[in-house]
């Protein structure tokens, strides 16, 4: 019983070492993309919708459901490149999944459009200690 309870607190131990995760935090974002039409590459799309999820294969199978990320802009010509910068809260070490989707005046969706996959990890080390002294 004892080296059972042993493993178990073992366990924990690890779990809650792996289980560190980063602050939250607002970053501003230009994402780009070539526009679609309305007619599969001809025309403009009527509106674009841009998700994101921590979880890739939700993002491509229950797209609706993930969350989104408003697009203010109205789209240009197939084929014309577009940007819209926004600012997105996300925590650090934890990767991201974003896809956008366009549709048409008439209501249809195109299909899954590429996953866009980032994290956002702290590089910048703390400054180094240069004032270590005894206290005399
Ligand atoms: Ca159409």
């Amino acid at each position: 019983m004892r080296e059972f309870l042993t493993v178990v607190l073992m366990m924990v131990v690890m779990v809650g070492c792996i289980w560190v995760r980063g602050e939250s935090k607002s970053v501003e974002k230009t994402f780009t993309w070539t526009a679609t039409g309305d007619d599969g590459t001809l025309g403009s799309a009527e509106g674009n919708v841009l998700r994101m999820s921590t979880d890739a294969d939700s993002l491509v199978y229950h797209f609706d459901h993930c969350a989104s990320i408003p697009v203010t802009i109205t789209p240009s010509s197939a084929g014309t490149p577009e940007q819209y910068a926004t600012t997105i809260e996300v925590t650090e070490g934890v990767t991201y999944y974003f896809m956008m989707k366009a549709f048409d005046d008439a209501g249809n969706w195109s299909g899954p459009g590429n996953l866009l996959v980032r994290s956002w990890n702290d590089t910048i080390a703390p400054a180094a200690i240069l004032d270590l002294n005894f206290l005399e």
